[in-house]
């Protein structure tokens, strides 16, 4: 099979390091690379940030939610970004909020420069459990009933990591999720 192109990651980043995982489980060929190991990334992506992927039409996509997208679209499981409008604006709507507006205030959160700071950009955090917590009690997965998608994958890969630091114990709805996500076949490669 034709290679279907090159995807850069950076290994800390959750927002970036579940892309090879997601290419393997929907069975498309990427070589997963950092940035680092190639000489000329900073002269492709002038941005410099990952992820970032060259397709094999060496079409350049950067900005993370453009490049689930494509993944999925290129594959044989679309059903990841839901079956219609309905259900594929939730899934949008997940990734939004976690791929920015949660991204961006943890990246504050660890940012803090002194314990006030650090305790304002915690209550903020502890908001958007919250608001999760509550959406996860009427269902079972983020954007659909009953059905896992891929913001459910990508939001748990940063939960994830999240919860290395930050317990989420008691937030009890989405630690069942986490629970259940975690069994997902997209995680045992
Ligand atoms: N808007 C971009 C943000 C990408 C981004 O900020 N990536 C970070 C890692 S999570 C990065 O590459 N940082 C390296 C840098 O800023 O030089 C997206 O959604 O993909």
């Amino acid at each position: 099979m034709a290679k279907n192109g090159t995807i850069y990651i950076l290994e800390g980043s959750s927002r970036a390091n579940w892309l090879g995982k997601l290419a393997k489980f929907l069975d498309l060929d990427f070589d997963v690379v950092e940035p680092k190991s190639v000489a000329n990334f900073n002269d492709e992506f002038p941005l410099h940030k990952i992820p970032a992927i060259v397709t094999d039409k060496g079409v350049k996509i950067t900005e993370a939610l453009a490049i689930i997208y494509y993944l999925i679209a290129i594959s044989n499981k679309k059903e990841l970004y839901g079956s219609n409008i309905d259900e594929t604006t939730q899934v949008i709507r997940w990734l939004a909020f976690f791929n920015q507006d949660f991204l961006i205030g943890l990246g504050t959160w660890r940012r803090s420069v002194n314990d006030d700071e650090k305790e304002k950009n915690l209550s903020i955090l502890k908001s958007y459990f919250v608001y999760v917590d509550n959406e996860l009690k009427s269902r079972k997965y983020l954007a659909l009933p009953d059905r896992i998608t891929v913001a459910d994958i990508f939001t748990y890969n940063i939960l994830k990591k999240v919860s290395l630091t930050l317990p989420l114990t008691e937030y009890q709805s989405l630690s069942k999720w986490l629970a259940e996500i975690e069994t997902h076949p997209v995680f045992k490669n």
